[in-house]
Parts: structure tokens; C-alpha cells; sequence
């Protein structure tokens, strides 16, 4: 099993990276990190971002450690992509799930958004580093709507207004293996396991 250190205090980003990737990595987090320094994201984009965390988390662990960094959000149509790379803070108070999801709710009732107008995605975007430098970079997205409530209790941030297109279920309700199967998260991580062993022939 190969170490790789997800560059993430979200715990939710990892247990989801652990369930996907399987047997094949032993995942840990900076959770295991007390003095990480949490940089800013400053990144105008989510590669950017993921940069950012992937290369700050590198320089803390050392040139043999493998470093994923998962930058992730929710844009929706009507709100010209919003709230995007904001995700996290949304409400103004980063990781304030709740305040997110109601602020969400709100600027769509107040544009009366209906049907079509409430087209949105999950993306994400993991950008892979090691010994300080940037290695590759993987994508993946899911498209969707925005439910007119929240729906379940499941997952975490946005997935109780997220109901992916082929489901009458929102990601809060649905179970994680089927998230698992599907999410943004999900795709980006099939993207990274298709080119690991390609790219790293014995390794490590
Ligand atoms: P790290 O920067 O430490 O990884 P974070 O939660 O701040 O943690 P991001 O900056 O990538 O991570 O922000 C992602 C936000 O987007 C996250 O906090 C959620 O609000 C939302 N998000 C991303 N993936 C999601 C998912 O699978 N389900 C629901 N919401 C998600």
C-alpha cells in the first residue's frame, strides 16, 4: 500500500478519498499535521487552489511523500458559477455548512429560480505533488440541480441541495457508495488511479 497524504483538514474529503481509492493507498490527512500551517487561497481557480495546498503540504512532509490536494466546490448556472471556488465560505464563516446551504436557498428564491434555472456541479479538482513540485493534476465533475429543500442528512456541505441528474435523490440522501460512484470527487480520483501506475512503473 503506497502512503499518500491527502492535504486536507476536511475530514470528509478524506474518508471519501479512503472508500474510493481502496486497499491500494494508505490515506492519511494533516489532521495528523497539529502545526500545518493552513495557507490561503488566494487561487482565482480551483487548480490554483489545489496548488496551493498541494505544494504548501509537500514542503511540510518531506521529498519521499506522495501529497494529494483536493480543491472542490458548487457552481450553479444562475449565479454565474457561484458560489465556485467560495464554496468553503460562502455565508462568510468558512465551513459553515448550514449558513452555505440557506444563503444557497435564498438567492435562488429571491431570483425565483425554477426547472432549468437551477442547473449547478460539483467540481473538483486534485492536483498531486511531491518533493515540492507539482506532478499532475485530475478533474472531475457532476452535473445536477438545486433541490428546493434540503433533502437528508448524508454527507457533508451542499449535498442536501444536490440532486445529481439521473437521481430523484440528493446526495444527503442517497448512500455514500452510490456518492462514491458518481461525485466529482469520485471521477477526479478514477482520473489519478488510471494514471498512477502508468506514471510511477515500480513505484515506489
Ligand atoms: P480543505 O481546504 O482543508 O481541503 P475545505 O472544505 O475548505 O477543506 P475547499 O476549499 O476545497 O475545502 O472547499 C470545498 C467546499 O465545497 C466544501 O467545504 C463544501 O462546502 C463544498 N464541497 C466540496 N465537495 C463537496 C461534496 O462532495 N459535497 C458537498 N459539498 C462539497
Amino acid at each position: 500500500m503506497t502512503p499518500l497524504l491527502l492535504a486536507t483538514h476536511n475530514t470528509h474529503k478524506t474518508a471519501e478519498v479512503r472508500a474510493i481509492l481502496g486497499t491500494a493507498f494508505t490515506v492519511s490527512d494533516l489532521t495528523s499535521w497539529p502545526d500545518a500551517p493552513e495557507p490561503e487561497e488566494t487561487g482565482a481557480t480551483f487548480s490554483e487552489n489545489a496548488a496551493i495546498k498541494a505544494l504548501a503540504a509537500s514542503i511540510l512532509a518531506g521529498p519521499d511523500t506522495w501529497v494529494l490536494a483536493d480543491d472542490s466546490g458548487l457552481e450553479v448556472d444562475i449565479l454565474g458559477g457561484a458560489p465556485g471556488v467560495y464554496s468553503a465560505r460562502y455565508s462568510g464563516r468558512h465551513g459553515d455548512n448550514a449558513g452555505h446551504r440557506t444563503k444557497l436557498l435564498a438567492e435562488l428564491a429571491l431570483l425565483n429560480a425554477r426547472g432549468h434555472d437551477r442547473r449547478a456541479r460539483f467540481r473538483c479538482v486534485l492536483a498531486l505533488a511531491k518533493a515540492g513540485n507539482i506532478v499532475a493534476e485530475f478533474e472531475g465533475s457532476v452535473e445536477g440541480h438545486i433541490a428546493p429543500m434540503e433533502r437528508g442528512t448524508g454527507g457533508f456541505g451542499y449535498d442536501p441541495l444536490f440532486i445529481p441528474d439521473g437521481a430523484c435523490a440528493s446526495f444527503g440522501e442517497l448512500p455514500e457508495t452510490t456518492k462514491n460512484e458518481l461525485s466529482h470527487r469520485a471521477r477526479a480520483l478514477a482520473a489519478f488511479s488510471a494514471w498512477w501506475p502508468a506514471s510511477s512503473p515500480g513505484c515506489p
